[in-house]
């Protein structure tokens, strides 16, 4: 899209990794938490496909976390999440939508039970943090609210096991997914979990020290030679054709959690929480509009970059709001809004692209080739 370079600044932060990243053959930035997310570190195609192979070196610093601390904090993480945390564990992580008052929703943070007085909210992309600072005040909670100076690194690919228990031990290969334990790293207790933004298995690892990263990046990438370990980074067409959403593209706060397809991670009778009687009435009448897959025909796609209309006879039933070609599909794959009518697998639509009209069907998640 753009040819400018993006300056890093207080404001638009680096990361405790950046000096790594741009060393090791960076080729795109994106803004996400006003902070720098690497895009590509060649094509797309390439480092999708090697993601799928091999294993990677993810900085997702980004994924800032939310820190809820003190008495309180339970009581807060519950309030904020439509998923159930009354029961949380720790050592567990949880799916955990967050919505407002219309059940609209607002962030979709995997929540970390620390302990029970303490949760990390690690966030998507929007200002969560200032949302739990405002509730604080006018529950008029005992807990402090905060950004930690912690920053995920992850480790994410089929290799990532043999190369993670290299550099930790083997006890990583006994977490299971959603989990995550404490694990010495240098003389220092460091949060890994099994998790990660892509399907092809993973961890994260949530250093709590900026002034270690490179120390941490070295570390692991010193054993990565037997697993032909690279940098690498979310990348946008592994997300889609696994089927994870992305804040801000896919889901805004004009969507709900069930609008989106995320109902399994929404619990209406168990806990009291914001936006549940918004949901609960949506779930009673039923929605009007869902997120569902598409097949696009013709020529590939690069990424979206704007979202398009989606018409059916004429009319806009909808908004495609990521889409890409896929290689292993060997067809472009896309999400798209869809009024409830035209919501059903097998339906055909049209994407507007500019003057042009594309043939798409419809299809539910997860894509299957
Ligand atoms: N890891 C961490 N923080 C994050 C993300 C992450 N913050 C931003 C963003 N990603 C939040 N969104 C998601 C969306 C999906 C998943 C994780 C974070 C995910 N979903 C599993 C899946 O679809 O297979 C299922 C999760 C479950 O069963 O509970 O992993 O990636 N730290």
């Amino acid at each position: 899209m753009q040819k400018f370079p993006i300056h890093a600044s207080r404001r638009l932060r680096a990361t405790p990794y950046t000096e790594r990243v741009e060393a090791s053959g960076l080729t795109g930035y994106t803004i996400y938490n006003h902070m720098l997310l690497p895009t590509s570190f060649g094509s797309l195609e390439s480092d999708c496909q090697h993601l799928k192979e091999f294993v990677q070196i993810w900085d997702v610093s980004v994924e800032r976390q939310v820190e809820l601390r003190g008495p309180d904090a339970h009581k807060l993480a519950v309030m904020m999440s439509a998923r159930d945390l009354s029961s949380a564990e720790p050592g567990r992580c949880y799916y955990a939508p967050v919505t407002d008052r219309n059940g609209g929703i607002l962030n979709d943070p995997v929540a970390l039970c620390l302990a029970p007085d303490r949760y990390w909210l690690s966030i998507a992309d929007s200002d969560l943090l200032l949302w739990a600072l405002g509730l604080a005040v006018g529950m008029n909670l005992d807990v402090e609210v905060f950004e930690p100076d912690v920053s995920p690194l992850a480790i994410q690919g089929p290799l990532a096991v043999e190369l993670m228990a290299d550099v930790f031990g083997e006890e990583v290969r006994s977490l299971r997914f959603f989990r995550f334990k404490w694990f010495v790293w240098r003389g220092r207790n460091l949060v890994i979990a099994r998790s990660g933004w892509s399907k092809q298995g993973g961890f994260e690892i949530y250093l709590d020290d900026n002034s270690l990263g490179i120390q941490l990046w070295d570390d692991i990438w010193a054993k990565g030679a037997p697993y032909n370990l690279k940098p690498g980074c979310p990348n946008y067409i592994e997300r889609i054709e696994g089927g994870l959403f992305s804040l801000g593209n896919d889901m805004t706060r004009e969507d709900t959690p069930l609008e989106v397809g995320l109902d399994q991670y929404v619990n209406l009778d168990s806990h009291d929480f914001i936006g549940r009687e918004a949901l609960r009435a949506q779930a009673k009448q039923g929605i009007s509009k869902k997120l569902m897959g598409l097949r696009i025909d013709g020529a590939p796609l690069p990424p979206l970059a704007m979202p398009k209309d989606c018409m059916a006879d004429g009319q806009r039933i909808g908004m495609l709001t990521s889409a890409v070609f896929s290689p292993e599909f060997d067809t472009n794959l896309g999400f798209a809004m869809l009024d409830i009518a035209h919501a059903e697998t097998g339906s055909e639509v049209q994407v507007q692209y500019e003057a042009q009209l594309r043939n798409a069907q419809v299809c539910s998640f997860p894509f299957t080739r």
